[in-house]
């Protein structure tokens, strides 16, 4: 049994008041999925063993460049992350994994390993970060890292993707993802092919000691911090890293990381397609990398995402393993909240995506159907699955309601009172 920080029978009365009403919801949900020949029971078996990794970064407080608004409790190192992981896991089910960034979350790998093992946490994807100064390093990245014009620092900036793979192989991860914020900030300023040699280069140093049964995702972002060019701007050069690196290699799509109206869902299915598809950063956006809660924007635009990744899954596509990260940045909600409710709009557009007719959907592509096509799409969009979220989650031992137990547990108040409030930016992205 895993150590929990709220107490159990907090779960237990929460979920007992709300029982009787969910049994019957889940009933007649069951009843109206079963006259379209859908078994309740198989799409809530399949969204119970469905799982997202939080990131570490996303249990603090974000801000912006302008400011950051401490909240109350927030965690104070990465043992303090993993305790508010924890308590996403312990109440969602959805989330056994965290997803550690380096130098953020820094710290022995057995004390980080230990801690885990008793919260029952794995470890995703590591994250490497050469985007910004860790304080004593020798060369700055100022003007790039895994890039950079002098090889001391391309050196110093592959090193420390190596430390990670370390760090992630005690840990038990099986995956290291890098993101890098290389670019120009003016036309003229960087060559825009020798850049691009030099970042194969370096990632081919990294490449080579990755272990065999690990992948190398690189992560794409159109633009920020560079603002005129970014070396790995799009999935157009992401898939040519990954091609370049070999079969280890995948692209990671973060949802933030596009041009406002991208079609997402097809350079999704596009990466599927030539078994390059390595993983989601999952986040929702209004105008550019917003890191907004998934699906709290565009919750259709998930849903077509998951509708792909179920399409490959129904075809049987050969090696088809993507990994699912949240990216988030919490700047006006508890961040716990914010990553029960991602967790939980996840598995939805999952659940929602379980339910599309795919035979049906088929024959009207065939037919050059468009309207029925897409009302097909419609039907299961519009299906409301929560109990079928709610019923994977308490059959895990989780909460019908992941956040009025949260509420009802007074967790919050609780840190609060153990950690002293962080002023200013502390340890994630800001
Ligand atoms: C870059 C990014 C990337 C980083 C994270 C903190 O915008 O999405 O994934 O590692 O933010
Ligand atoms: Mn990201
Ligand atoms: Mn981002």
């Amino acid at each position: 049994m895993s150590e929990t920080r709220i107490a159990v029978e907090v779960v237990a009365a929460d979920n007992d008041r709300r029982e009787a009403g969910h049994r019957s919801d889940y009933q007649r949900l069951g009843e109206k999925l079963a006259r379209s020949s859908i078994d309740i029971e198989a799409v809530t078996a399949k969204v119970a063993e469905f799982f997202v990794a939080v990131p570490s970064w996303g249990v603090g407080t974000g801000g912006t460049r302008f400011a950051r608004f401490p909240g109350q409790g927030e965690p104070r190192h990465i043992f303090d992350k993993l305790d508010d992981c924890g308590v996403i896991q312990q109440l969602t089910r959805a989330t056994p994994t965290v997803s550690l960034h380096i130098p953020w979350d820094k710290a022995d790998p057995k004390s980080l390993k230990d801690r885990a093992d008793a919260l029952g946490l794995g470890f995703d994807a590591m994250n490497s970060n050469t985007f910004s100064d860790a304080p004593d390093q020798a060369h700055s990245y100022k003007y790039g890292s895994l890039s950079h014009v002098d090889a001391a620092t391309r050196r110093q900036a592959v090193e420390h993707n190596l430390e990670c793979i370390e760090i992630g192989r005690a840990l038990g991860s099986k995956a290291l993802t890098v993101w890098i914020g290389d670019g120009s900030n003016f036309p003229g300023q960087a060559s825009f092919t020798r850049q691009f040699e030099r970042y194969l280069a370096a990632m081919a140093d990294i490449y080579k000691a990755l272990p065999d049964d690990w992948r190398l995702f690189s992560e794409h972002k159109m633009y920020e911090p560079a603002f005129y060019s970014t070396v790995v701007q799009d999935w157009g050069t992401n898939y040519l890293i990954a091609q370049t690196l070999g079969e280890k290699a995948y692209c990671l799509v973060d949802l933030g990381h596009h041009a406002p109206n991208t079609n997402i869902e097809m350079i999704v299915a596009r990466l599927i397609q030539f078994g390059k598809l390595g993983g989601f950063h999952f986040n929702d956006s209004k105008y550019g990398d917003d890191d907004l809660d998934a699906g709290s924007v565009e919750p259709y635009r998930l849903f077509l995402v998951f509708n792909e990744l179920v399409d490959a899954e129904y075809r049987g596509v050969k090696g088809f393993h993507p990994a699912h990260m949240i990216d988030q940045s919490h700047n006006v909600t508890d961040p716990i909240e914010s990553l029960i409710s991602s967790a939980n709009e996840i598995r939805r557009a999952y659940a929602q995506a379980l339910l599309v007719d795919r035979v049906a959907l088929e024959g009207y592509q065939g037919d050059n159907d468009a309207l029925m096509a897409s009302e097909t799409l419609k039907k299961a969009y519009r299906t409301d699955v929560e109990p079928i979220l709610a019923e994977a989650r308490r059959r895990s031992g989780g909460a019908i309601d992941p956040v009025a137990a949260y509420r009802a547990s007074g967790y919050r108040a609780q840190v609060a009172s153990e950690r002293p409030t962080v002023k200013g930016g502390s340890g994630g992205i800001v």
